[in-house]
């Protein structure tokens, strides 16, 4: 015999979240879909895309957007990604701000000010409690409460994943009642062709030091599946002669350590074998010049 009763409504919504730069935004969105779609690392501003995660079960489809954190841009890119992270307040249901429990940073101030007037639901994920003791969470947790009206404060630690699942079962219960937005067996709305090329950024984020990062773009030229094999042509871009010497190394070694990393997380993702071909090529100044940002897909075409 089946009952309809209160608990049966299938809910399905849209999820920004949002944050100051390094939070553990994309590192969260892992952690709610149990796999990669976004890449992670300690060094600010590693997200240049609004990437879509798909949270599906029974009872509900969380759609969650990953965001480029919030911060004082210096230069085109920077306030490309910072307008991008501030377009999902018009388009979520429900907005989750991550912020980081052991660094709280002025940036939090930054994307509260924007949140101010806002009529959406704001859960607020108090993020890496491995790092800090529960005392110290209780000013923090005072200190949002009077800044903004709040629909949950959650402590959560997106790489251990404690408390994750109560904070997404939080969330789940202010979407919308609806139907799925996707299949149900959906990941993301990202081809593997586009994580591919983000795996290898990636890299060269968690790899190089200084200004490299920040001056460098990836694009994948060819994907192509063969029997068993994915052959990838990829190209690093980067601003200047002396980060293309950065990114190579002494003999080539920096590159070949990225390749092999990438080509390592590449191959997981997609279950196949993967040759990984990568050149990098200098690409005076990208980061100011739009028509490059739109080229590596930073503003929409
Ligand atoms: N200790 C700890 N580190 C975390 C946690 N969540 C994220 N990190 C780390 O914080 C850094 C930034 O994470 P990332 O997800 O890229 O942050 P984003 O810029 O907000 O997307 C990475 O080095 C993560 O491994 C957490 O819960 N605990
Ligand atoms: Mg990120």
């Amino acid at each position: 015999m089946e009952f309809m009763d209160s608990s049966s409504l299938h809910r399905a919504g849209f999820v920004g979240i949002l944050g100051a730069p390094n939070a553990g935004k994309s590192t969260l969105l892992n952690t709610f879909l149990g796999e990669k779609v976004a890449i992670t690392s300690a060094k600010p501003q590693t997200t240049r895309h609004r990437i879509l995660g798909v949270s599906t079960r029974p009872e509900a489809q969380a759609i969650f957007f990953d965001t480029p954190g919030v911060h004082r841009a210096k230069n085109l890119l920077g306030r490309e990604l910072v307008a991008q992270a501030l377009s999902v307040i018009g388009d979520a249901d429900v907005l989750l701000l991550v912020v980081d429990a052991e660094h709280p940073s002025p940036e939090d101030d930054l994307v509260i000010e924007h949140l101010e007037g806002n009529e959406t639901p704001v859960f607020l994920a108090l993020n890496k409690i491995d790092r800090v003791s529960k005392p110290n969470l209780l000013p923090l947790i005072d200190g949002f409460n009077r800044r903004l009206p709040l629909a949950a404060i959650v402590p959560v630690s997106a790489k251990t994943g404690e408390n994750t699942e109560i904070l997404l079962k939080e969330i789940i219960g202010r979407l919308p009642e609806g139907p799925e937005y996707y299949p149900p067996d959906t990941l993301t709305d990202q081809p593997e062709r586009f994580i591919a090329a983000e795996m290898i950024r990636e890299q060269v984020f968690r790899r190089t030091g200084q200004e490299v990062p920040y001056a460098t773009a990836v694009t994948v030229e060819a994907f192509k599946e063969e029997e068993g094999l994915i052959r990838i042509s990829s190209v690093i871009h980067v601003e200047r002669d002396s980060q293309k010497n950065i990114v190579i190394g002494k003999g080539g070694l920096k590159l070949k350590e990225i390749g092999t990393a990438a080509r390592m997380d590449i191959e997981r993702m997609t279950g196949t074998k993967v040759f990984l071909e990568m050149f990098v090529r200098v690409e005076k100044n990208w980061t100011r010049d739009p028509k490059a940002l739109r080229r590596f897909g930073y503003v929409p075409e």
